[in-house]
């Protein structure tokens, strides 16, 4: 097995995150608006070209942050320039399946809404058929939905935050029999590339994550691969805690490895 195809993920980099939670506040509307992308994107950190599907035109998609009790005003575009139906799915939202998570032809659009009622780090991708082949073909990302009662001894605030969202890259991107068997995958990505962040194994890896000594970092860590689990593991350390899905009372101190994302 080659260092590229471990799921071990190299903790080293991410997306920062900017707003952080501050004390308990009303709750409100947010609005969000995505766009299914069909693009030609670079999958490495030297250029080599990939034929995604994404929602905004990266992988993934864009962090949406909402606080728990926030009403997601969601709309989805699919424009005619695409060739393929496509869908949303947030793993926040409880709603019909048959009706918000239905896929929209090109060329067509849908609004709808829902309230974020559990807080965590939640996926949402593209539900479409063949719905294996849209999420390994980049239509994913990440909802986190902060609790409504803000940092607590439990959760305390960190200094940092970084999301890292872990996917599967195959072969043949049309190949979806293939991705169902889980054959032809060549190559983990963290964050839509391979070694996104990993200057130890890609010398053209420009971006690492940072920190200072003594800072708390948080991580919200998103398994969308297609068919393998992810083991977590920081690299010469331990997890602090862990907060399995996000929630902040799904608790574990001192652990090495977090199995079963
Ligand atoms: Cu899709």
């Amino acid at each position: 097995m080659t260092p590229a195809k471990k799921t071990l993920a190299s903790l080293v980099a991410g997306i920062a995150l900017g707003g952080m939670l501050t004390g308990v506040a009303q709750a409100k509307t947010v609005k969000v608006v995505m766009t299914a992308k069909e693009v030609n994107i670079p999958i490495d950190n030297k250029g080599t070209m990939y034929p995604a599907w994404t929602f905004n035109g990266t992988i993934p998609g864009p962090v949406v942050r909402v606080r728990q009790g926030d009403t997601v005003d969601f709309t989805l575009i699919n424009p005619s320039t695409n060739k393929n139906s496509h869908a949303m799915d947030f793993h926040a939202a409880q709603v019909d399946v048959l009706k918000e998570f239905a896929p929209i032809k090109p060329g067509t659009k849908e609004h709808w809404k829902f309230v974020a009622k559990v807080p965590g780090v939640f996926m949402y991708h593209c539900g479409a058929m063949p719905m294996i082949e849209h999420i390994a073909r980049g239509m994913y990302g990440v909802i986190i939905v902060d609790p409504k009662g803000g940092y607590s001894r439990k959760f305390p605030k960190p200094d940092r935050e970084y999301v890292l969202v872990q996917g599967q890259l195959f072969q043949h991107p049309d190949d979806y029999q293939a991705m169902l068997l889980n054959k032809n995958w060549t190559n983990s990505i963290v964050n839509g590339k391979i070694f996104h962040y990993d200057p130890v194994h890609d010398p053209n890896a420009r971006q690492a994550l940072v920190a200072k000594p003594g800072e708390r970092v948080r991580i919200y860590f998103v398994n969308a691969n297609v068919n393998l689990p992810v083991a977590l593991h920081p690299i010469a350390g331990i997890w602090d805690r862990v907060y399995i899905n996000g929630n902040p009372r799904n608790v574990l101190y001192g652990c090495p490895i977090v199995t079963g994302c």
